[in-house]
């Protein structure tokens, strides 16, 4: 018979510090063998940790190099601890006092300790002692409001002040937001080393052109421009600049849809062979959306939208798209494209004074992937096959209002300073823009009475 105490602790030992040491050392003083579980990227995402600077490598080496550790095992899901304590024959679960009385629940398991916390220091301190993104917002409206509520769930960033040519509103934004007021741009530019696009459309270009001028990095809203020559131009100038231009783009950069795709690219339904994707929010008539001065419409306000998974999996090769337009005073509320590929077709539609069962459906030699209304906020979707046994659904975390993936992507392209991949790759945006822009000049439209 044994008589080892074996005791268990778990975190994510994130820019690993002294209150880690600490901890792992009072965790050891209590018994023999000291297994320590260290949490995956994956999990940490699923728990609304989405700041963590080093990835579970990295964080295991940190525990490791303490020597601290006899054992280190990765943890993955919820409820794995009970499933730990009864694998290992664990003897007593420890944590820090931060989590007192939370995990009771253990013991019916174990002895459960909660250890004093090492004061003054911590992953989140540590974050927030880094560089950070001031960032300036032009445009004051909803999306505005969303995104300030969203990034303060992002490190390493700060909203530095706010811009609208409109000074009424914007000083009541800023007022209601306690954020400085911009006068005018160069006041902007002056106070922030980025900027959040969120004004018009019409508006994007110029506002965009003018603060990568300045040597501001910028995160715009949907639709970046109007035309491919815009994006492109756009784009040259962040590049010879060295800054970050990316496209706000809620689904572009939530879990579940990264992931559906890369199981989409590796097969998992076979060869793609269409895709349908609709997105319509009913919109009041009165509202800017809707003004035909302002470049309002269907296909302007919701087309990055079902155009995104079409052109990540078919490819921005297309050769024709064909649009099917129903209007109302000067703006499309309705829309359905039709655009082939040499290999695959795909329909989408659009509406903001028309609704349709908003889902998306990717078809596929061996089966199909369906994501369920409203796809494009992502959190769950299945692989169906001829042999339901096969059928699989997938869940993700998509938090809050899910602007604050985009906003970790903008905010962690800016600080890497060097190598970054996209998530929203700069061919898709230009395609992008190359249909709206066909669209806008009425190239294979035709209108519904
Ligand atoms: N800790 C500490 N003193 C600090 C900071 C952290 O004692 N100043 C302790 C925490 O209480 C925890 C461990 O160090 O016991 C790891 O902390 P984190 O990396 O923040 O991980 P956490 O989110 O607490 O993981 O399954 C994961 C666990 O539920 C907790």
């Amino acid at each position: 018979m044994c008589s080892m105490t074996k005791v268990i602790t778990y975190g994510t030992f994130d820019l690993f510090h002294q209150g880690h040491i600490n901890l792992l050392k009072r965790a050891k003083a209590l018994g023999d063998w000291l297994i320590v579980g260290v949490t995956t990227d994956n999990f940490d995402l699923e728990r609304g940790k989405i700041n963590t600077c080093n990835n579970v490598m990295e964080r295991i080496d940190a525990v490791r190099a303490t020597g601290l550790a006899d054992q280190i095992i990765i943890e993955e899901y919820r409820g794995q601890k009970i499933d730990d304590i009864q694998r290992y024959g664990v003897d007593i679960f420890a944590i820090g006092s931060d989590w007192e009385g939370y995990f009771d629940y253990l013991k019916e398991f174990c002895k459960v300790v909660y250890l004093p916390r090492t004061e003054g220091i911590s992953s989140t301190q540590l974050r927030d002692e880094r560089p950070t993104v001031e960032i300036g917002l032009i445009g004051t409206g909803s999306i505005a409001r969303r995104f300030v509520e969203e990034a303060s769930f992002v490190a390493s960033n700060s909203i530095a002040a706010a811009y609208n040519p409109d000074a009424a509103e914007c000083k009541a934004f800023c007022k209601k937001h306690g954020i400085a007021q911009a006068a005018d741009l160069d006041e902007l530019y002056g106070k922030c080393n980025a900027v959040y696009i969120a004004s018009p459309h019409y508006t994007h270009y110029g506002y965009a052109k003018s603060a990568l001028e300045a040597g501001k990095h910028v995160l715009c809203e949907t639709p970046l421009v109007l035309n491919e020559a815009e994006a492109k131009e756009l784009f040259e100038i962040a590049k010879s600049k060295g800054l970050v231009l990316m496209m706000a783009h809620k689904t572009a950069y939530c879990p579940a849809f990264g992931h559906l795709i890369t199981l989409l690219q590796s097969g998992a339904i076979g060869e793609i062979v269409d895709i349908k994707a609709a997105t319509t929010t009913l919109t009041d008539e009165n509202d800017a959306k809707m003004d035909s001065s302002r470049f309002g419409g269907s296909m302007n306000e919701n087309g990055c939208f079902p155009l995104l998974p079409i052109f990540r999996l078919l490819g921005t090769d297309y050769s024709k798209c064909y649009f099917v337009s129903k209007y109302k005073d000067g703006v499309d509320i309705y829309t359905k494209g039709i655009l082939f590929t040499k290999s695959a077709s795909a329909t989408f539609e659009v509406g903001l004074g028309a609704k349709t069962e908003g889902s998306l459906v990717v078809s596929g030699t061996k089966g199909y992937a369906y994501v369920p209304a409203p796809w494009w906020k992502t959190s769950y979707f299945e692989l169906r096959y001829e042999d339901q046994n096969q059928n699989k659904k997938y869940f993700y975390p998509f938090a809050g209002e899910g602007l604050r993936y985009e906003i970790k992507e903008f905010v962690s392209a800016i600080l890497a300073n060097g190598y970054f991949y996209s998530k929203l790759p700069v061919k898709e945006i230009l395609a992008m823009s190359r249909i709206q822009e066909d669209f806008i000049n009425g190239k294979k439209v035709r209108i519904l009475k």
